[in-house]
């Protein structure tokens, strides 16, 4: 199709915004045949960053980008979008807890949920990648009732091409040999990025590996904190990876997933795995058509098991309490 596809960027002027645009500009979510049309949302005291943001991207001349739209109200710039790729958040600030931290998100991911639900184009996707995503993605998808839920995911896709990386990195495979792998739950430290049905080169990768203690106690908690491991490395937090992650999660949701693979995508929950209905959780799922379906069947042994139950029961908190501070 020539028509462009209308993509929203919130937090746009951020630095995740700096690495994601240009990727979506150049071609990278559909390939260069399709046009983008950018919808990019700040909050006012951003936008004169986000201006030189956008120069930039004319500085560019890239062929696939059909037009930039900017602005500070989330009903002009999610008019008519097709994919709204929510990045903007408040990070936490000295001395804020974790109530502050979800009302101030809350109030954040509510007007956005309403403002997709008045004028996002009827085949909208949303995905969510500002923290703590799960949960933000549960706050917009519940204030967007008129948006099937399906159409709201939350991004673990850092979390899988890290943990697919790691394995890598242990084995001497290809990235490309790794199949199958899963992250589960939240976008926290208690996901639990699983390998027990990953395979590498065909064969399962926990039998390839053939070292529990490393899986327990280096590749578990080193996927998990990766996060804070780039902080202290980089003095800032995961930026073009996590743009990366956004454009493969988007591309493959749209156009895909592989033959014979699987993505992890945090979605709502129909109760697969014993993962409580309703949360945004992470699973296993193939894609095809703009459409996500929950890998069934999966064999769940006790370690696996308590590692899910752990991860599941922060979300389950998670939502307790932004149930109670009414924003859901
Ligand atoms: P930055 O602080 O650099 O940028 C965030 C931007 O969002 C700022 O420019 C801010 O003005 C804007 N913003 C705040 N409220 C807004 C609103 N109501 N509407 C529109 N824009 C708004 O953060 P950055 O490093 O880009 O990270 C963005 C988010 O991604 C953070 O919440 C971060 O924690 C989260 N991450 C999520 C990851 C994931 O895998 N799910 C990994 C990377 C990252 O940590």
């Amino acid at each position: 199709s020539t028509t462009p596809l209308k993509v929203a960027v919130t937090g746009a002027a951020g630095q995740i915004g700096y690495s994601l645009l240009f990727r979506l500009a150049s071609g990278s979510l559909l390939g260069a045949d399709r046009p983008i049309e950018l919808r990019l949302l700040e909050i006012e005291p951003a936008l004169k960053a986000l201006e030189g943001v956008v120069m930039e991207l004319d500085d560019c001349a890239f062929p696939t980008l059909a037009g930039v739209q900017i602005g500070a109200d989330a009903e002009e710039i999610f008019d008519g979008v097709n994919l709204a790729l929510l990045v903007g958040a408040r990070p936490r600030g000295p001395g804020m807890e974790r109530g502050d931290l979800l009302s101030a998100n809350g109030a954040i991911f509510t007007a956005q949920g309403k403002a997709l639900n008045k004028v996002a184009a009827s085949d909208v996707r949303i995905g969510v990648t500002g923290n703590p995503a799960n949960t933000n993605a549960l706050i917009a998808m519940t204030n967007a009732p008129d948006i099937p839920a399906e159409r709201f995911s939350a991004l673990t896709r850092l979390d899988h091409n890290r943990a697919i990386s790691q394995l890598a990195t242990k084995t001497g495979a290809s990235v490309t040999d790794i199949k199958k792998v899963t992250i589960w739950g939240n976008h926290s430290a208690t996901q639990y990025p699983d390998i027990f049905h990953a395979e590498i080169g065909g064969k399962n990768a926990a039998e390839v590996v053939n070292d529990r203690a490393w899986i327990a106690d280096t590749f578990i908690p080193t996927v998990a904190k990766r996060g804070a491991a780039i902080i202290d490395a980089r003095g800032s937090s995961s930026a073009a990876s996590a743009a990366s992650a956004t454009v493969d999660a988007a591309r493959d949701w749209l156009l895909g997933s592989a033959e014979n693979d699987w993505v992890s995508m945090a979605v709502r929950s129909d109760g697969s795995y014993g993962v409580p209905e309703g949360l945004i959780s992470s699973f296993p799922v193939t894609t095809k058509n703009g459409d996500w379906e929950i890998v069934q069947g999966l064999e769940i042994d006790e370690f696996s098991r308590a590692r899910i139950d752990a991860s599941t029961a922060e979300l389950a908190d998670e939502r307790a309490a932004v149930t109670e501070l009414g924003l859901i």
